[in-house]
């Protein structure tokens, strides 16, 4: 998925338009159309890569890069503690969760369903949120830092007015999360353009119908052996291992 250009990305789209697809709009000024791009739902999930294997289980993406790749703002063994440890942990949690609300379907006893929905929400939302999280930093792909360009940053001068309004809202955001919880930058499916949010934990506080585009994970494993409770040290750090051009690229998939 992440070879196709865009002209093979509307070709394949097109071959695609009988079967079960749906068309997004976020390209540009224009909202969602008629003749907007058919994706596939295989062009969806590359929105989160590694997030399942072909046989549909939830993984461990493997990253594109070295844990000490990201050492200017995050150092190497929070790195390899957070991928290898909290992120696993996520995804062992959503798919213990979906076991035993299964078994659950099964039996016909439900009296645990509140327990196990929470937990696959919670799991759930931090499995996805770390495979964008690991997708959106890190050198590769044109590399780390700098700032976006093309129809991305043309969406966040619209949405935001400019780039630095965008940053020093998203760095407020992260900031100013309450406990554990992220900053995220996203594209609403509903309303059509960028949107900047908070997510308490991983689950509290999101909207529905928004594709995460880039995130910080503020929980302190993500910078605590570095920063201790300077979050704000972390925050500002951050920009300089953001890679724009796969977040960039995640946003064109959409269009
Ligand atoms: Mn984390």
């Amino acid at each position: 998925m992440t070879d196709l250009n865009r002209r093979d990305f509307l070709a394949t789209g097109a071959v695609a338009a009988g079967g079960a697809a749906i068309g997004l709009g976020a390209m540009g000024g224009s909202r969602a159309h008629a003749d907007a791009p058919i994706h596939t739902p295989a062009m969806l999930r590359a929105l989160f890569p590694g997030a399942v294997n072909e046989q549909g289980e939830y993984t461990l993406p493997e990253l594109k890069y070295e844990y000490g790749d990201v050492d200017d703002a995050i150092d190497e063994q929070t790195m390899m503690l957070h991928h290898s440890r909290h992120h696993q942990g996520y995804v062992n949690g959503l798919k213990n969760a979906e076991e035993k609300l299964a078994e659950a379907r099964e039996s016909g006893d439900f009296a645990l369903v509140q327990h196990w929905s929470r937990q696959s929400s919670f799991h759930g939302g931090g499995h996805f949120l770390h495979t964008v999280f690991w997708d959106c930093i890190g050198p590769g792909d044109g590399g780390m830092g700098g700032e976006p360009e093309g129809p991305l940053m043309d969406a966040i001068e619209r949405d935001f007015g400019s780039y630095d309004k965008m940053m020093a809202h998203f760095a407020a955001a992260s900031n100013a999360v309450e406990g554990s919880g992220w900053g995220i930058l996203a594209y609403s499916l509903a309303a059509g353009k960028l949107v900047i949010l908070q997510a308490q934990n991983q689950q509290l506080l999101s909207q529905w119908g928004i594709v995460p585009l880039m995130c910080n994970d503020v929980w302190e494993h993500a910078y605590y052996l570095r920063y201790q409770n300077n979050r704000g040290a972390y925050v500002e750090a951050f920009p300089k291992v953001i890679n724009w051009h796969r977040v960039a690229r995640r946003f064109e998939m959409l269009g």
